[in-house]
C-alpha cells in the first residue's frame, strides 16, 4: 500500500500509469472492432465535461437520482445505521454524498475513490471544510484495479459501498457481475447503495445522449484529445463524429466515434487506418428493469433490500445486502 502523500487531507495514490493508457488504447484501436475503454473519459477535463452533462436538461439521470436521494435520505440513513464506513466508487464531485453525510448517524469515515486526482483533491478539500469531524480517506485509483482500502481510526460497524450515477450501466453484463461480486466482498456484512438507470421510452434515452448543446459529443471526443495530448497522437477531431443510439435488443445506449472519411492516424510508431463510416465504440450504458437488476444482483451474492424510484420510474436507488 503506498504511503499517503503529505497534503491535507491525505491521499492514497494508486495512480494509473501512462503505460496502461497507451497499451489499452493501442489494443482497442487495433481490434477488428475498434473500441476504447470508457474509463479514460475521466481525467480532470473529462470529469468536468461529465459534470456539465449532469446539468443538462436532457440528461435526466443525475437530477432524478438526486431527487430520490433528497426524498429518501432519512430512510436510507436509518437502513445504513450508525458508525458505517462509507466507501464511494467513482466519487467525482461527491455532490450526492453530501446528502448522505448530512443524514448518516456518526459515520466511521468516508473513503472516496476516483481516477481523476485533481477533482478528487478539490472535492475532498471542500468536504473537509464542511465536515471537520469526519475522517476522509481519499484513494486515487482505477477502481476496477486491485488496491487496498485504507482503514479509518474509528471503529466500523458496517462497510457500505456507495456506487451512484448508474455507473454500473457502463459495465458489460459479465464484467458487471464480476464487479458486483467484488463489491459484495468489500461490503461483506454491510451493504451496497447503488444507482441504477431504468429502461424507458427510447426517445428520452436518445435525447439524454444526444444533447442539443453538444456537450456529450465533446465528452466523447475528449478521448481523442487525451490521446493527442498525452500520447502524441494526431487525431483530427473534425474528422470524427459523435454517434449515440439506444440498442433495444441489448438494452443499452451505445456511444461511438465515427470516422467521417478514410484516414490514417499515428499513435507513436503505430499507424491506425479508419475507413469512412468505421466506428470506435467508446461507451455502453446499460439500462435495466427492476427484475433484471435484481437477478444480476442475486447472481453476484446480493439481496435487494429496498428500491426507491421516482414517480416516472426513470431511475432507481437500491440498497442491497450481502447474503
Ligand atoms: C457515468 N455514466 C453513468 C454516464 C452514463 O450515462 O452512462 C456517462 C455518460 N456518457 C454519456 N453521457 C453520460
Amino acid at each position: 500500500m503506498p504511503k499517503p502523500i503529505e497534503s491535507s487531507p491525505r491521499l492514497y495514490d494508486f495512480e494509473p500509469q501512462q503505460k496502461t493508457f497507451l497499451s489499452e488504447v493501442l489494443q482497442g484501436l487495433q481490434d477488428a472492432r475498434k473500441e476504447l475503454p470508457s474509463k479514460y473519459f475521466y481525467d480532470d477535463v473529462g470529469s468536468q465535461l461529465f459534470e456539465q452533462i449532469c446539468e443538462l436538461d436532457e440528461y435526466y439521470p443525475t437530477r432524478t437520482e438526486l431527487a430520490i436521494m433528497q426524498e429518501r435520505v432519512g430512510e436510507i440513513a436509518t437502513l445504513l445505521g450508525p458508525n458505517c464506513l462509507l466507501i464511494e466508487y467513482g466519487s467525482g464531485s461527491s455532490t450526492k454524498t453530501r446528502l448522505l453525510l448530512d443524514a448518516l448517524h456518526d459515520p466511521a469515515g468516508y473513503v472516496p475513490i476516483d481516477i481523476a486526482k485533481e477533482q478528487l483533491l478539490r472535492s475532498v478539500a471542500a468536504l473537509a471544510e464542511t465536515y471537520p469531524g469526519l475522517e476522509v480517506l481519499p484513494v486515487c485509483a482505477d477502481y476496477t484495479s486491485n488496491f487496498e482500502l485504507p482503514v479509518p481510526s474509528k471503529p466500523v460497524l458496517r462497510r457500505v459501498v456507495y456506487f451512484p450515477g448508474s455507473t454500473i450501466g457502463n459495465f458489460d453484463r459479465e464484467p458487471a457481475r464480476h464487479f458486483l461480486r467484488h463489491l459484495a466482498r468489500v461490503c461483506q456484512g454491510g451493504g451496497l447503495l447503488i444507482g441504477v438507470d431504468l429502461k424507458k421510452d427510447f426517445n428520452i434515452l436518445h435525447r439524454a445522449y444526444n444533447d442539443s448543446q453538444g456537450v456529450t459529443a465533446q465528452f466523447n471526443k475528449h478521448l481523442l484529445v487525451r490521446m493527442n495530448e498525452e500520447l502524441g497522437a494526431d487525431f483530427e477531431l473534425k474528422h470524427f463524429g459523435h454517434y449515440a443510439f439506444y440498442n433495444p435488443t441489448q438494452g443499452r445506449v451505445e456511444m461511438h466515434l465515427v470516422s467521417l472519411r478514410n484516414q490514417t492516424v499515428h499513435l507513436g510508431e503505430v499507424e491506425i487506418t479508419f475507413k469512412l463510416g468505421e466506428s470506435v465504440w467508446t461507451e455502453s450504458s446499460y439500462k435495466y428493469t427492476l427484475a433484471e437488476f435484481a437477478q444480476l444482483a442475486a447472481s453476484a451474492g446480493f439481496t435487494v433490500e429496498q428500491v426507491w424510484t421516482d414517480a416516472r420510474q426513470l431511475f432507481s436507488v437500491q440498497y442491497l445486502t450481502v447474503r
